[in-house]
């Protein structure tokens, strides 16, 4: 009889959508000193394990999961890491309320206040009594404005490059409209200013790679202050959710230019018309925003992967 090389307890939720797999028990302990150290060892040594939790045919090509740790901060109430199917991410918005969520669930948590390690840093949510979250994200700042590129087909973008706990290339949307039909015509765009940005060397501090792409459309209602956003996730999927970093570098943006003033709100509407308000308190050229939002449990159980399962470390797609 074949073994199981690993049993993995998750919950599963969607946060306006977006999926967020939350790893409770059996994944392997990551030796580490901080939690962006534990997510170095994640990617050296468990980089299979990691794409046959999110992947298919446990999971899809859009899932992200957040993998629960223990926080040597003395403040956090617990360490968490976010992949999805390409790779690690440092912060993720929609999977920090899952994850407040889940720890609800599961009586770690009351209503109130939950501090998390996140590898980009400390995070500080609050489960309202509403049943929605809020997560004050981390300090997000504008890296550049301004910025030009034109994508193989002759289209060119003036946009930011900006740090919400991630880095996005941030644009008004060249005339596609922000919509669930135009959703392959936007996974192509953002593909090509992506490669755009990588062959103009544009990048974020030190060398990273921007690789969340952000385009924006104004909201019809004139009274709403906000934008619609598609977000395309480092791979090809995009975010189903308003995308919390997202919208954080959206914020720091807005900050950066004089278009928002610190405790204003704003309105940030997801391609599937779900939306995260947010508000930021300023520090310096830099933000510390906090955007607010819902997600609901979706399901919870044990994955399997036995040793003789040709696809127990997900599908490539
Ligand atoms: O909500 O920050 C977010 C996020 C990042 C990637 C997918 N969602």
């Amino acid at each position: 009889m074949s073994m199981a090389a690993a049993d993995i307890r998750y919950i599963d939720t969607h946060t306006a959508g977006e999926p967020t797999r939350i790893i409770i028990d059996g994944f392997p302990h990551l030796e580490g000193e901080s939690v962006s150290d534990c997510r170095d060892v994640l990617t050296r040594d468990h980089d299979a394990l990691r794409a046959g939790i999110v992947r298919e045919p446990r999971g899809h090509e859009a899932m992200v999961a957040a993998l629960l740790l223990d926080s040597s901060i003395a403040e956090c109430d617990a360490g968490v890491i976010f992949f999805n199917n390409v790779g690690t991410l440092a912060m993720c918005g929609h999977g920090a309320i899952g994850v407040v969520k889940a720890l609800h669930h599961i009586g770690k948590i009351e209503v109130g206040g939950c501090t998390l390690e996140t590898p980009a840093g400390v995070i500080e949510t609050i489960l309202h009594p509403e049943g929605d979250v809020s997560v004050r994200n981390v300090r997000s700042f504008r890296e550049m404005s301004d910025v030009s590129v034109t994508t193989h087909e002759g289209i060119e973008l003036i946009g930011d490059v900006a740090w919400g706990g991630n880095w996005f290339f941030i644009t008004e949307s060249p005339g596609v409209p922000i919509e669930p039909s135009r959703i392959d015509q936007l996974i192509d765009l953002c593909c090509e200013i992506r490669t755009a940005l990588e062959a103009d060397g544009v990048t974020g501090t030190s060398g990273a790679a921007i690789d969340h792409i952000e385009l924006h459309q104004s909201l019809p209602s004139k009274q709403q202050v906000g934008v619609r956003s598609f977000v395309l996730c480092p791979g090809k999927e995009w975010d189903r959710s308003p995308c919390g970093t997202g919208t954080s570098a959206t914020l720091a943006c807005l900050h950066a230019r004089g278009q928002l003033q610190e405790g204003a709100p704003w309105i940030q509407m997801g391609v599937l018309g779900t939306r995260f308000s947010g508000t930021f308190v300023a520090d310096g050229d830099g933000v510390y925003p906090t955007i607010r939002g819902s997600a609901y449990l979706t399901g919870e159980g044990t994955l399997h992967f036995m040793e003789d399962d040709p696809f127990r470390h997900g599908i490539d797609l």
